[in-house]
């Protein structure tokens, strides 16, 4: 009775703000069994150290947990993790060496706190559930769910949460997850194609992530409904959360990717600029094109097919009449030193009209009569199904389309194996759209065509609630996986719209059907930022927007974001203007063209930041808050980014302007143009259309290869070390060259150097691996020193007002230049 007094006063209290009303709060303590505690109304609470820095917190409301498999994790095979469990009457303590799991018992929170019992994160009350399926928490359109809140702090900033057209910080904001085809979003549009729910608060200089890894539709809700909460809501399966403690950003990044894995390595040429159009065809029409960027002098490593290259939009096939010669195409493509990348959408044509016929190569046969995916999809029951136990037919660009049960083991690896029909022809990267999955029977995305779907995940015959946004991610795994088997020595080159935490492993990533208009472009950096502290590295957008009339101006601006970021492709809708780089005029096209050089040239740092992003987890494009994390300037930091840890940009998002407002943190940085020391942190710089503001790091030696307009050129030339002292004149920086191509980097087939800058001498480590015969040119920023010496003798110098520079030739030795 008490105890029921006590609740119905908690449920009572007026001062918590957040709409839960109706919500019932699981009742206390009752039992425990080492690590799982029951409830009386039968709800239980497992936590499980992974790390002593790693906590993984499951629970259930009003029911015994379940295992709980995810497509997510990548790692299960943590070292055990020792833990000391204590418990009184009003609390237990599940601790590791660097952690507290604190479950109070009456009413049931709880809290996390350092080894020195500073509490990191605490509920703000129990756990909360809708037993009558009713309430509409956060969300006027939410069905059943269960409800964690937490403690908000007063200046508690929050990052990462994937993909989402929103400012860096989300703080105030309120965020759903569920995947969607949403053409022409911008700024504001939630929820958007992908869904990572994972997200990193920040406060007082102390960082920790939450992984709340459960992909029903949930809801993040971060102080928007209420003044002093965050709450994370779901509408089915259990609570089953990480705890990732920092104390750094950079910390709880590399340990989210450790959970969930990082990138891998994409062919080299996938940095290189790529063109696309929905669609470029027929086949002399790619050509044309491809022909314009290199007589324009435009660096350029791919052309993408669109769904015009297919057979009636069925996948795996080509259009013969369109592309009569698919292998003939990329093998004068790859003449001129190009790429071909292919798009695949989830959707199969569904055609049950004949039975299937065996044939070679039949992505190059008539399939009007008998189309082979949908009859071999049929034969093996590989399509999703809907409760009456019939295909789930729905209308996507084929007309009626079924779509395959990625959760089916053999079903990915027949998709995988399907792949062929590309990479037979000479296909260098497979890009997967509509994979939300996009359905056009729905207005406005809902879900609400394929409710009754169900997907086999494990044999357990689950509902499209559950899959959906892990379907995209499986449909990667399968595309990954595929071309692995096919081509086992090449690496994969995927690229994906939707997605779920763990895409990383699996595909890079653009972000979909973005307007072409200055809000879009704004908000493209700080969604650039936040893909990064999610796990997604090698990311982009259309460059220039998909959707909407473009000009010159915005297409400038959008490339001084795009010409550092990993995937930099220039894309458009079939029914709007051109808008490849010469289409406005010669003024634009050559700033255009300068940024683009400008890209290559810097392709060896940008790789070595993809090398990073492989071994750290730590993203190459960066919000500053990442490095500069003390430093309140940066919390909410739009319209700036890093490239690497070592350059700034601080580009124009708006029309008409010549000036921009920058913020350089602490240390020192120089102007990247003209290697000029700035003095300044807040200061007004020109930035006419011709330039964008580029500040190299005091501290870094950045390396920058050859002007060239494709990736694979010029392996032999020169490669620049540029070195930047810090106050201390001192500077670092790595070199990371492989092969550029193949799987041997993963067998130890690479050579990642350390470049260091101290007491005046610069040493450049040796390598055991082959690099290519070359000259080195080091510039030396802001030094008195006149003179040089390489490997103990005396080598010219040339002097020009803001640096000094020596040339040598490169050796598998190490080398050390000493300034005099
Ligand atoms: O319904 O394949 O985001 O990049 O050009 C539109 C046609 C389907 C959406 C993609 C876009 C692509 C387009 N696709």
């Amino acid at each position: 009775m008490l105890k029921k007094l006590l609740l119905a006063a908690l449920l009572a209290v007026p001062t918590y703000a957040i709409e839960v009303e109706g919500l019932i709060p699981i009742a206390g303590y009752q039992s425990r069994q080492d690590n799982l505690i029951t409830c009386q109304d039968g709800s239980q609470i497992k936590v499980e150290f992974l790390t002593p820095d790693m906590p993984r917190i499951q629970m259930s409301y009003k029911k015994r947990l379940e295992p709980n498999p995810s497509w997510a994790i990548a790692k299960t095979d943590w070292a055990p993790t020792a833990v000391t469990t204590s418990e009184d009457t009003s609390k237990i303590q599940i601790a590791s060496a660097n952690l507290k799991v604190i479950v109070h018992k009456n009413p049931l929170l709880i809290e996390i706190q350092d080894k020195n019992g500073r509490t990191l994160s605490k509920d703000a009350r129990p756990l909360l559930g809708d037993p009558n399926h009713t309430q509409k928490v956060f969300d006027p359109s939410a069905g059943f769910m269960t409800v964690v809140t937490k403690e908000l702090g007063l200046d508690e900033h929050f990052y990462a949460l994937g993909e989402k057209a929103h400012k860096l910080d989300r703080r105030r904001g309120h965020f759903r997850m569920f995947n969607s085809d949403t053409p022409k979003y911008s700024e504001g549009t939630d929820p958007i194609y992908q869904s990572i729910p994972f997200y990193i608060s920040l406060e007082d200089n102390r960082a920790h992530g939450l992984f709340y890894d459960n992909s029903y539709r949930s809801h993040f809700d971060f102080g928007n409904s209420g003044q002093e909460y965050t709450g994370y809501g779901v509408e089915g399966g259990q609570i089953d959360y990480y705890f990732i403690d920092g104390p750094t950003i950079k910390d709880v990044v590399r340990k989210y990717t450790e959970l969930t894995g990082r990138i891998y390595l994409p062919p080299k040429w996938a940095l290189g600029h790529q063109a696309s159009r929905w669609s470029y065809y027929p086949d002399r029409m790619v050509e044309k094109i491809a022909d314009t960027y290199q007589s324009h002098d435009l660096p350029l490593d791919v052309m993408t097919l669109d769904i015009d290259y297919m057979q009636k939009y069925r996948v795996f096939t080509w259009d013969l009449k369109r592309f009569a010669d698919p292998d003939g195409l990329s093998k004068r493509l790859k003449a001129k030193g190009l790429h071909v990348v292919n798009i695949v959408d989830p959707g199969v044509k569904y055609q049950p009209n004949q039975p299937s016929k065996d044939e070679e190569q039949p992505e190059l046969k008539d399939q009007s009569k008998s189309y082979y995916v949908y009859n071999q999809g049929t034969q093996n029951d590989y399509f999703v199904k809907r409760k009456d136990g019939k295909q789930m037919v729905t209308t996507v660009w084929p007309g009626e389309t079924v779509f395959v049960d990625f959760t089916k083991e053999a079903a990915r690896k027949w998709w995988g194996d399907l792949h062929r029909a590309y990479l037979d022809h000479g296909t260098g990267g497979i890009w997967n759209d509509m994979n939300e999955p996009a359905d056009f029977t729905e207005k406005g995305d809902t879900g609400a065509n394929q409710r009754d779907s169900y997907f086999d995940d494990l044999g357990r015959n689950t509902p499209h609630a559950k899959n959906r946004n892990v379907f995209a991610l499986l449909m990667c795994k399968a595309t990954y996986e595929g071309l692995l088997r096919l081509r086992p020595n090449d690496r994969p080159y995927v690229i994906t719209r939707a997605a779920y935490a763990g895409i990383q492993r699996y595909s890079t990533m653009w972000t979909g059907d973005a307007a072409s208009s200055w809000e879009a472009l704004a908000v493209s950096v700080p969604m650039f930022c936040n893909l990064g502290l999610s796990g997604e590295t090698f990311i982009g957008s259309d460059v220039g927007g998909f959707m909407g009339r473009g000009d010159g101006e915005m297409l400038t601006r959008a490339y001084q974001i795009s010409f550092l970021v990993p995937f930099c492709r220039n894309h458009k809708a079939q029914d709007e203007y051109d808008q490849e780089p010469w289409r406005f005029g010669s003024y634009y096209e050559g700033i255009i063209r300068k940024y683009l050089k400008l890209r290559y040239r810097l392709l060896p740092y940008i790789y070595a930041g993809l090398d990073e992003a492989r071994t750290t987890g730590t993203p190459f494009i960066r919000p500053l808050v990442l490095e500069y994390q003390d430093d309140s300037n940066t919390y909410a930091m739009d319209d700036q980014f890093l490239a690497g840890r070592d350059l700034l940009c601080s580009p124009v998002v708006k029309p008409n302007l010549e000036k921009k407002r920058v913020y350089l943190p602490r240390g020192n940085w120089y102007d990247f143009y003209t290697g000029q020391l700035q003095s300044k942190q807040h200061q007004t710089v020109d930035a006419p259309l011709e330039t964008v503001p580029l500040y190299a790091r005091g501290g870094s030696v950045i390396p920058l290869g050859p002007e060239k307009n494709t990736v694979d050129a010029l392996p032999n030339a020169p490669l620049e070390l540029r070195v930047y002292p810090n106050a201390a004149q001192k500077a670092e920086g790595t070199l990371y060259e492989d092969d550029g191509k193949t799987q041997q980097y993963l067998h130890g087939q690479f050579a990642r150097r350390k470049v260091t800058f101290a007491s005046r001498t610069l040493t450049i480590e040796k390598t055991g691996y082959a690099l290519p015969e070359r000259n080195l040119n080091v510039r030396f920023y802001n030094t008195k020193n006149q003179s040089a010496t390489v490997d103990g003798k005396a080598v010219p110098v040339k002097w020009t007002p803001n640096y000094i520079e020596v040339q040598f030739r490169e050796g598998p030795q190490a080398h050390v230049v000493k300034l005099l």
